[in-house]
């Protein structure tokens, strides 16, 4: 398949005919995924376009280490301070452990200290972890109630845009009734309100860049809310086992700039 037509699933028409979008996953429906020694191959494929293409135009890996959007971002750092913590227990270990192996090495130390029992050493190892818990919880908490009020609050003006996740498809309704599939645009800066439903089985919305998944669950509508405030292209997938077509059920989202939006708005049909 040329890399300029994306086909839709299957019944539907091809998606942006003529877009050519370079592909790190696939959004592509039955298209080659990494795999069978092609990851590496796939993987200097989105390096080296990286190196020739101007900034922003090459979509990244749908990382929610490398986030779009003020849903995401607290995460993100809580990640990097747990990771530093965790990094810094590791190399504290790993060094006490090679100097008590260097400095009480048979040859150096042939006769053990004999004694029974540390109080002092054992309430310090009970009582350091424990603190390093704490301090894990308390930042796990803080970054809880920064994200709670942007998923809780109704924003004062935002795009609300209708959908649904079904077997094995993606579909967006916006407010003048024009339709996406597989597909979501965005304005950059503009709060997003998707109400989603999930027709058949349980699915999960996770675009992770933008906002963390959500589950969807049928007979239920779930209102994801987020504000995507970088430019780009970020990719998506149902992130709940829905069936035999559950790994190619993906979507791209397009976060334009707001000029673009209004043009795209413009040039394209509204479905009406
Ligand atoms: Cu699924």
């Amino acid at each position: 398949m040329p890399a300029a037509t994306r086909m839709g699933p299957p019944g539907h028409p091809p998606l942006n005919p003529g877009r050519a979008v370079c592909s790190f996953v696939s959004p592509v429906a039955g298209a080659a995924g990494p795999g069978d020694g092609g990851r590496w191959r796939l993987a200097a494929r989105f390096l080296l376009a990286r190196a020739v293409s101007p900034v922003g135009e090459v979509p990244v890996p749908p990382s929610p280490l490398l986030p779009a959007s003020p849903s995401t971002a607290p995460i993100a750092g809580l990640f990097w301070v747990v990771t530093a913590i965790a990094a810094l227990v590791f190399l504290g270990v790993e060094a006490g452990f090679l100097w008590a192996a260097y400095r009480y090495h048979q040859r150096r130390h042939p006769v053990p200290a004999q004694f029974t029992g540390n109080a002092r050493l054992e309430i310090a190892w009970t009582i350091l972890p424990a603190l390093v818990m704490v301090l894990l919880f308390v930042l796990t908490v803080q970054t809880y109630t920064t994200l709670r009020p942007i998923f809780a609050s109704e924003p004062a003006s935002s795009l609300l845009i209708t959908g649904e996740g079904r077997q094995w498809v993606w579909l967006f309704r916006y407010p003048d009734g024009r339709q996406l599939v597989n597909e979501l645009r965005l304005p950059r800066g503009e709060a997003v309100v998707l109400r989603l439903r999930a027709p058949d089985v349980i699915h999960a919305f996770a675009v992770p860049q933008l906002v963390p998944k959500r589950d969807l669950i049928p007979g239920r509508v779930t209102e994801i809310r987020f504000t995507p405030t970088v430019a780009g292209v970020y990719y998506g997938m149902c992130a709940e086992f829905c069936g035999l077509a559950h790994a190619q059920m993906l979507l791209t989202v397009y976060v334009m700039e707001p000029a673009d939006y209004q043009a795209w708005l413009q040039s394209a049909p509204s479905g009406r």
